[in-house]
């Protein structure tokens, strides 16, 4: 690779910081070309011998002044550096006091404080702070902030920071300030401010402990009306967090900001959470309810960082999945308990196995406490957050639900106000509890997603079944060899009659956690008269790749029979790949096998089981989740079986389609079971279009007239879909229509964007080049950017088209959008990381794209680190 190698950072050169900042007063004259920021920082020793050098962080910063304990500081006293200041034998206890200047508009990054869409609004996780005033940057540095802001009153009438607003007033020129104080000491990446012409949406909570607390999400004017499911969601977090955890909220005010420009989904900084307005608005005329539901799972999130993260911070970044994974292990859980728990866990699989699975068996494979990195950004990634999930999870899974609480409210009593790492929660929930989880920090430390065996036999003469369990982790890069890890396997043995049998190691149960801790082991379970077969690893209780030795029949059984939602999805989902990739080898197979068609059969005919639970059990597995189950991914071949299996399964079950189509349709509601009908029936829709019987326009006219009437966005996306893929006359107009309607409404364009470049026809890469040149378009709009470039990415046949034109498109982008928001542009090239997959000349055209990144002039610090982890040559 060309261009200089960014410094790598390791986790086992931590050292404690040499000083530590008690208070830091911040003031910012708020201007979108030129900021000024007066920053007053009270430094104390703490490491036990003077230091030559204290290095503090600043970048693209202009320094304007800079004083110590109220003197100008001499050249011989400070340096400047590509990374910030050196201060040069600092005394033990010192203020220090600098001014510089900041360019607000002009930072497209978004990282650091940034001006867009008329608002001033701030990023600073993971190290966006040194872009605002020079810092000890790092989360183990904890100071308790005092921020002053100020601008014209005219643009920016609302100016919000952390904590509490203690004073505000006028100032010449039609300008106005405000002081706010947060008394929490923090790290500098839970800093926020914001300030620009935005409208409130208030509300009140009362803690459990009779607190009142002011709830306020701030929008733009006209979107006040469509913050009703995150001020819901908020409220039914704060309590949920009361109830399960003992955890109460800790300031009298909890802010939220929408914006447009925002590189990811959210950010919990204290007391002032800054948001993709994509989680925070929704009215049920633009948003889908997987959108109410991303904004339930999002807003709980980031409040349920104020302890996880917030009150209990990191010491380092490596220690990422401790507030990230632990977060989202909690968030998944309150889903689980607003919804319904079996179809959240059928979807945080699904989630887990279409990015991290992926993640961890390429080049860009690491640990949930990854050992090294360049640019820390880059590892905000499915294993931290998804697997790290699954590791909280299997110890709330080993220890059981009391445990776990009281292991979590050691690490509370221990830790509330530190900066510590993932050892000290493994420890509290050891302490907690009297357990050794030794072993269990493997899964901490090992990259890779172990594969279990399970072969099991019934021995007529002994009336016993006896389960052997093996394990073993692939190599991963710089890993070549793996330990065992501590595996809990969750398991029922169910009778012919599909009831669980009662499991004589322990008296009255029948369901019981295995614990694999060796490279193999085996179980025996006596007692049983009758053969029984097996249902392993229910709930999803590891993240493993499970191999078992079920025949077709038996997997048919569970996927009727088993009363582990998880395992009976499973079943009918392990029916359908064996299909699929049937197909995918001989595209003379038939289709539609018939064990499948007889789940299939029997789940439509099920009409007593949840709309929502039925819409997963009949749909199909995902283009990329097939080719994950091959050696190597056959592009083509996957879309044509899956499209045909599409097609068999609409044609074979017309009637059924059809009556649930019918029967299904409501006039629209938000609770849960209409939720799930909607979701059955623009299933049903979609199988009957696909069923291919009757005319083209015959079947797409159920599509448009839905199109048309629909009285919400979900409908009306669905059929939106459906129509750009199945290209009719009138699509043209559909588009159109689409857009003339939505204009106004930045995330429902992100959706018209997002289905044209998902569409799988060769169309879609010209399409895709015409979209980049809308006048709705902006490469400043993360939103935007990935409604193009992450749909297009996703869209299986187009970007892997045979003739690397996909690939090529794509890395042109990425290459353009690096100069203006290197994070975003690193995290869209991750899938350029996954060439081995792929047969030899894709491989070449993907690794010829990551090349011609590679030679880019002023590549990011971020897009390189991807780059040269991923490429195939070994510079
Ligand atoms: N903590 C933030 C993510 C920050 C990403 C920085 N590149 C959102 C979250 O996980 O809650
Ligand atoms: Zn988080």
């Amino acid at each position: 690779m060309s261009g200089s190698k960014a410094a790598v950072i390791r986790r086992g050169d931590y050292q404690a910081p040499s000083y530590q900042i008690s208070e830091i007063v911040l003031d910012l004259r708020l201007d979108p070309e030129n900021t000024e920021v007066y920053a007053r920082l009270h430094f104390q020793r703490t490491a036990p011998a003077p230091v030559t050098e204290l290095h503090l962080d600043g970048e693209s910063l202009e320094l304007l002044n800079l004083q110590r304990d109220g003197q100008v500081l001499a050249e011989s006293e400070y340096r400047q550096t590509d990374a910030g200041l050196l201060l040069l034998n600092p005394p033990e206890a010192f203020i220090l006091e600098s001014r510089a200047r900041i360019h607000p508009t002009a930072n497209t990054s978004l990282s650091g404080l940034y001006h867009a869409g008329g608002q001033f609004l701030t990023q600073c996780e993971a190290e966006g702070f040194r872009r605002i005033t020079y810092y000890l940057d790092r989360p183990d540095c904890l100071a308790r902030f005092t921020v002053t802001l100020h601008a014209p009153q005219n643009s920016c009438p609302v100016l919000l920071a952390n904590g509490n607003c203690m004073a505000t007033g006028d100032e010449e020129g039609g300008w106005h300030w405000a002081r706010w104080e947060d008394p929490y000491p923090k790290p500098a990446y839970l800093f926020a401010m914001v300030a620009g012409d935005l409208a409130v949406v208030r509300d009140q909570y009362r803690t459990a402990s009779g607190r009142d607390v002011t709830l306020e999400i701030y929008v733009d004017e006209r979107d006040t009306g469509a913050c009703a499911q995150a001020m819901d969601s908020l409220k039914r977090a704060m309590r949920w967090d009361e109830e399960v955890y003992g955890r109460e909220y800790d300031l009298d005010r909890y802010m939220i900001v929408a914006t447009d420009s925002f590189n990811m989904g959210a950010m919990e900084n204290k007391g002032l959470n800054i948001f993709n307005a994509k989680y925070v608005l929704a009215s049920p005329e633009t948003a889908t309810d997987s959108d109410y539901q991303g904004i339930e799972s999002v807003i709980a999130h980031e409040y349920f960082h104020n302890w996880t993260g917030n009150r209990v911070t990191l010491r380092d970044w490596f220690q990422l999945s401790l507030k990230e994974g632990l977060t989202v292990f909690r968030d998944q859980e309150f889903s689980a308990d607003q919804n319904s728990r079996g179809v959240q866990r059928i979807g945080d699989v699904r989630r887990l196995r279409a990015a991290q699975f992926p993640e961890d068996a390429g080049p860009l494979a690491h640990p949930v406490r990854p050992d090294a990195y360049s640019e820390i950004n880059n590892f905000y990634t499915a294993t931290v957050y998804e697997k790290g999930a699954e590791l909280v999870r299997m110890i709330h899974t080993l220890l059981g639900k009391a445990q776990f609480r009281q292991g979590m409210d050691l690490y509370f009593e221990r830790h509330d106000g530190h900066a510590v790492t993932i050892e000290d929660f493994v420890a509290a929930m050891e302490d907690a509890n009297q357990r050794d989880f030794s072993a269990f920090r493997r899964w901490y430390s090992q990259a890779g997603t172990p594969v279990l065996r399970a072969v099991g036999s019934y021995d007529p003469a002994r009336h016993s079944y006896t389960l052997t369990l093996h394990q073993e982790t692939p190599a991963t890069p710089g890993q070549p060899v793996k330990e065992p890890v501590p595996i809990p396997v969750r398991i029922a043995l169910l009778n012919t009659q599909g009831q669980r049998v009662p499991l004589d190691s322990v008296v009255g149960t029948s369901e019981t956690v295995l614990l694999l801790e060796q490279s193999e082991q085996s179980w025996v379970f006596a007692n049983l008269p009758d053969p029984v077969i097996p249902s392993i690893l229910r709930g999803f209780s590891a993240p493993v790749r499970l191999q078992d030795p079920l025949d077709d029949e038996a997997r048919s059984f569970l996927a009727r029979h088993d009363d582990d939602p998880f395992n009976r999805w499973e079943s009918t989902q392990d029916l359908a790949v064996k299909a699929l990739l049937a197909a995918v080898a001989d595209s003379a197979t038939t289709p539609l096998p018939g064990a499948l068609r007889n789940v299939i059969a029997a789940t439509l005919a099920d009409r007593q089981a949840d709309p929502a639970f039925r819409a997963e059990l009949l749909a199909l597995p995902s283009e990329d989740y097939i080719g994950e189950q091959m050696p190597v991914v056959a592009v083509e071949a996957i879309h044509r079986a899956r499209d045909g299996l599409m097609r068999a399964i609409g044609a074979q079950f017309a009637n059924e389609w059809m009556g649930l189509y019918h029967d299904l349709a409501a006039v629209y509601q938000r609770d849960g079971l209409s939720i799930g009908r909607r979701r059955l029936r623009n299933l049903a829709l979609s199988y009957l279009i696909a069923s291919e019987s009757g005319s083209h326009e015959e079947m797409t006219l159920h599509a448009r007239q839905q199109y048309a009437q629909a009285d919400n966005m979900t409908d009306r996306l669905a059929a939106f879909q459906l129509l750009a893929q199945h290209p009719h006359h009138d699509a043209e107009d559909i588009l159109l229509d689409f857009y003339r309607k939505w204009h106004e409404y930045p995330l429902v364009i992100d959706k018209w964007f997002a289905v044209q470049a998902a569409a799988p026809r060769p169309q879609t890469l010209r399409q895709a080049e015409h979209l980049l040149v809308h006048p709705a378009f902006d490469w400043r709009v993360p939103n935007r950017v990935r409604a193009i470039l992450g749909a297009f990415a996703a869209n299986p046949t187009v970007f892997h088209a045979a003739d690397g034109s996909g690939y090529t498109f794509y890395a042109e982008q990425i290459r353009r959008l690096d100069d203006l928001n290197p994070q975003t542009a690193a995290r869209l090239a991750t899938p350029l990381s996954r060439w081995q997959r792929y047969d030899a000349p894709r491989q070449q055209a993907m690794g010829a794209a990551l090349k011609m990144l590679a030679s880019k002039p002023g590549l990011s610090r971020d897009l390189a680190e991807v780059i040269q982890r991923s490429h195939p040559g070994k510079d």
